[in-house]
């Protein structure tokens, strides 16, 4: 037991849980925290520009390396800029824990200054969260946080500490065990229910797995591909699950959903049997719930009970951590198999059939650079250093074409906000992946809507030493809305014109510290961006594109997913809109 201040606890308690690094932005009622940090600490501590971005850097953190991200800010203004950060990491399922200073206790409730109800604000997209009015509670309070943001379905936790909790002094051990009754997350799987999955499995003549994020949070990766290649079973990807099994695998028919490609949907919802694991059956892959796979039995295995049959009945539920639920899966269907191959050939060729006749495809023109083209040769240049990239995405067309068009071979490598879907995401995201994976090239595909909401931290980027790459795909738009606006809001572009020109992203990336580059033809594309790649600093390519490229194939909001559009045909009805 030593004696200290509980600000000096704080920092104790983060070493402790072996924290590298944390990022946030101080301010008063967080003050003696960061006196603390002044004092000393094995924390690399990285100075955001805003507290949303400080979030999402945890949350990247935490993404690209598996482990807890780690937010700090300070009360009030603090606090309510890491809300949005902390409900995308809800949506997601993403391990933070954000650190706030509230008023001295003895304020709390009287509208003091800078004083908000942070644990209250947040109470619906945390997991859980603490409110410190005593020192002497801190090293359990932080002791639980992580234990709860990390163990069942990761997800957001917030420490909220007063000011006087900091400033006052406690005796501190950093406890050994949590005392939680109330949080107890499974460790094992119904061995009865695995088996029933594995019966289904061997009765199925269309099987196919429909693997998402949960996948990676579980760190099951390889018992998915064990399984996947046990019995030779097709599979679907979600976006947040790219990357959990290989891409170039020939069993993997990659995304479903809305942008998601005609095969994996077609392979989903004409499926006799889907193998959920950990996936939400989200509307964006569903469509239309009531139209969707209307043909198959579905077994769901999650760690999240809340989940099973959330959306749709599961014949079969299994919860449970899914490395030790696939693998017994994969024991008990090599059993089966082997007593009794399935023949499942017919299956087989129809899927090749469908990915050879609805590839992603899209149209290029003279003289115009292709957003897709963007995404294509930010894939062929980096091929090299596969595995060694981390890639991150803002939300809107690009997002969608990133996720067509990169090739992700292992975990933690595709960095996105799925659920949420948080324009600025992209950015602040790519700092913190960064700070987990340093040798790692990090890149940034980004809308110019998107980086607008949160380029400053470009800034913290250079200074900080965290040089990330960010291609801003440029159409001038907000191009994901433009996009329905055309094709649902006949054609009228209300306040979604952006102008390419307005900020210049090259001279706006030079103030802040980092390389600007700008490409507007094929024809410069892959010097442009192999020079950004290889500056070794913080580098924007500003690539102004096809402002009326539209992302296809399609499933509209609220229709069916089996119904989804291709690219048309031709593009006569719709006139070409100003760059
Ligand atoms: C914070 C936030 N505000 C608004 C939206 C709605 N929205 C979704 S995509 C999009 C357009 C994104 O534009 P841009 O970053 O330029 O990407 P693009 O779709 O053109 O690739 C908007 C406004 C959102 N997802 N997040």
């Amino acid at each position: 037991m030593t004696r200290m201040l509980g600000s000096d606890a704080v920092l104790r308690s983060l070493e402790a849980e072996g924290v590298e690094v944390m990022f946030g932005i101080p301010g008063g009622a967080i003050l003696p925290t960061y006196d603390a940090i002044a004092r000393g600490t094995a924390v690399r501590h990285v100075l955001a520009r805003h507290e949303q971005g400080a979030g999402h850097m945890a949350e990247g953190y935490a993404r690209a390396s598996g482990r807890v991200g780690v937010a700090l800010a300070t009360s009030g203004p603090g606090a309510t800029n890491l809300v949005t950060a902390i409900a995308d990491a809800w949506m997601d399922s993403t391990p933070i824990v954000c650190i706030t200073g509230q008023v001295r206790s003895d304020l709390i409730g009287t509208d003091a200054f800078q004083e908000t109800d942070a644990t209250g604000i947040t109470m619906p997209v945390v997991k859980h969260s603490w409110l410190v009015q005593d020192a002497r509670d801190l090293p359990q309070a932080i002791k639980s946080a992580f234990h709860v943001a990390r163990t069942g379905r990761p997800g957001p936790v917030l420490v909220d500490i007063a000011k006087d909790a900091q400033e006052g002094e406690l005796n501190f051990s950093y406890p050994d065990e949590v005392d939680l009754p109330g949080w107890r997350p499974p460790t094992r799987v119904h061995e009865r229910q695995v088996h029933e999955a594995a019966k289904a499995i061997a009765e199925s003549k269309q099987p196919i797995i429909y693997a998402g994020g949960g996948v990676i949070n579980a760190e099951a990766s390889a018992e998915l591909l064990a399984l996947v290649e046990a019995a030779r079973l097709p599979a679907v990807v979600t976006l947040m699950g790219k990357g959990c099994l290989p891409d170039s695998h020939p069993l993997n028919y990659g995304a479903p959903g809305m942008h998601g490609s005609k095969y994996a949907n077609w392979a989903l919802n004409k499926s006799d049997l889907i193998i959920a694991v950990g996936t939400r059956f989200d509307d964006r892959v569903t469509g239309k719930v009531s139209a969707f796979a209307p043909g198959a039995k579905v077994i769901h295995f999650d760690i999240d009970a809340a989940e099973v049959g959330k959306i749709r009945e599961a014949e079969i539920p299994v919860v449970g951590p899914l490395k030790l639920a696939l693998s017994q899966l994969t024991r008990d269907v090599k059993a089966l198999e082997a007593d009794r191959p399935a023949d499942r050939s017919a299956w087989h060729a129809q899927l090749e059939e469908w990915r050879a006749l609805y590839p992603y495809k899209y149209r290029k023109a003279d003289g115009i650079l292709k957003p897709q083209t963007v995404v294509e040769r930010l894939r062929d240049l980096t091929a090299e250093r596969e595995g060694d990239v981390v890639w991150t995405t803002g939300v809107g067309q690009h997002q969608m074409w990133a996720m067509q068009y990169l090739q992700c071979e292992k975990p933690r490598t595709f960095i996105t906000s799925g659920g949420l879907g948080t324009m600025g995401y992209g950015v602040p995201a790519a700092v913190g992946a960064k700070a987990a994976r340093p040798d790692a090239t990090v890149v940034c595909i980004d809308g110019d809507g998107c980086f607008q909401m949160t380029c400053q931290e470009l800034a913290t980027a250079a200074l900080e030493r965290l040089p990330i790459v960010v291609v801003i795909v440029n159409n001038g738009w907000l191009g994901m809305v433009r996009q329905w606006q055309e094709l649902f809001y006949a054609e009228r572009y209300a306040e979604t014109h952006l102008t390419k020109q307005v900020p210049d992203y090259a001279q706006l990336a030079e103030a802040l510290g980092g390389a600007g580059f700008m490409v507007d033809s094929e024809d410069d594309l892959d010097s442009t961006l192999q020079a950004a790649l290889d500056c070794g600093r913080t580098a924007v390519v500003d690539a102004r594109v096809d402002p009326n490229e539209n992302c296809y194939p399609m499933v509209p909001a609220g229709a069916a997913s089996v119904d989804i559009l291709e690219l048309p045909d031709e593009l006569e009805d719709t006139e070409r809109i100003m760059g």
